[in-house]
């Protein structure tokens, strides 16, 4: 038992190469990034954070940066490394991030589905959901964006375990979302919430559950215009703004309207590139142009945080 242990440890560093760039990232800057384990996934995976802080003062409030819950949308895992690198490259250049980070600690998960994405690589390439076994049925895993604690198995969510939108047999079911959950719960000062998906370029807040106004609705679409309109001028790419349920469709036990429900306000979801011509299936060589023009986006809210 603990050799096959021992084997599949080494077999799952090896497969996540993003792993290592974490860790490459940590060495780098020690004073600025940390490596931190905050769970295991259904298959023993490890699920790391990159932790930047620039040390002045326990618990921060703190940004949540949170990638890869669906596997096949590589672009998501591919934004959130490029991202990791840019904090720590333009810390103490880029005046923005360099305030932000005087304030704000940031938290960055990459692979928030680490057996799905191996499963991407190796087996099935457009697998969305968990690899949890679910008793009683030969289909595998649960959607983990309708796992949260947020009207679970409410509207666009399905109780059947073949479904790509199955939610799961209880909230937080899914130990990757577990994971999160109690990671955010116990810090207890998160001020914001991001979510990165693909495809469709939109830019979205609460509610997915329901067609009712978050109460900060016009300030969140302030906010997510803004971002849209840092994203546009880097390359053109437009983004639509609104909420989830409207403006994508109705989907609950999302990460973000858990979020925003534990009072987490600022709460986005991108779907990144494209529009559909290549779908989940992004060429490598829209890699670097999608986190680039994403980053101005994500800056935009950092920095409405920060002064919020
Ligand atoms: N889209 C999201 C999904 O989970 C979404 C849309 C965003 C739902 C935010 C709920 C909240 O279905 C993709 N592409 O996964
Ligand atoms: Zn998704």
């Amino acid at each position: 038992f603990l050799r096959s242990q021992g084997l599949e440890y080494a077999v799952t560093i090896k497969d996540l190469q993003i792993y290592h760039e974490m860790d490459n990232i940590a060495a780098d800057f020690p004073d600025l990034a940390r490596r931190v384990k905050i769970g295991h996934s259904f298959e023993n995976r490890p699920m790391y954070v990159l932790k930047f802080s620039t040390g002045k003062g326990a618990r921060r409030p703190a940004v949540w940066l949170n990638a890869g819950i669906h596997s096949r949308e590589w672009i998501s895992q591919a934004t959130a490394i490029w991202t990791a690198r840019k904090i720590v490259s333009d810390y103490q250049r880029d005046p923005a991030i360099t305030s932000i980070l005087e304030k704000m600690d940031i938290f960055l998960l990459p692979v928030a589905n680490p057996d799905g994405y191996v499963y991407t690589q190796t087996q099935n390439r457009l697998w969305r959901k968990t690899r949890s076994r679910n008793p009683g049925s030969s289909c595998i895993g649960a959607d983990p964006n309708r796992n949260w604690n947020a009207s679970f198995a409410g509207k666009g969510a399905s109780d059947n375990p073949c479904s790509e939108v199955y939610h799961g047999p209880h909230a937080n079911s899914e130990v990757e979302v577990k994971s999160v959950v109690d990671f955010i719960q116990k810090h207890g000062n998160f001020k914001c919430f991001i979510d990165l998906h693909s495809y469709s370029q939109l830019l979205m807040y609460p509610y997915g559950y329901s067609v009712k106004k978050a109460p900060d609705a016009e300030e969140l679409d302030k906010v997510a215009r803004l971002a849209a309109k840092a994203l546009a001028s880097v390359s053109g790419t437009e983004y639509q703004v609104g909420p989830t349920c409207t403006t994508v469709y109705p989907a609950s036990g999302s990460s973000i309207d858990w979020a925003y429900d534990n009072g987490i306000k600022f709460a986005f979801t991108f779907e990144l590139r494209d529009t559909g011509t290549y779908g989940f299936l992004l060429p490598a060589n829209q890699i670097i142009p999608t986190a680039e023009e994403t980053w101005l986006g994500l800056k935009t809210i950092m920095e409405h945080v920060r002064d919020n």
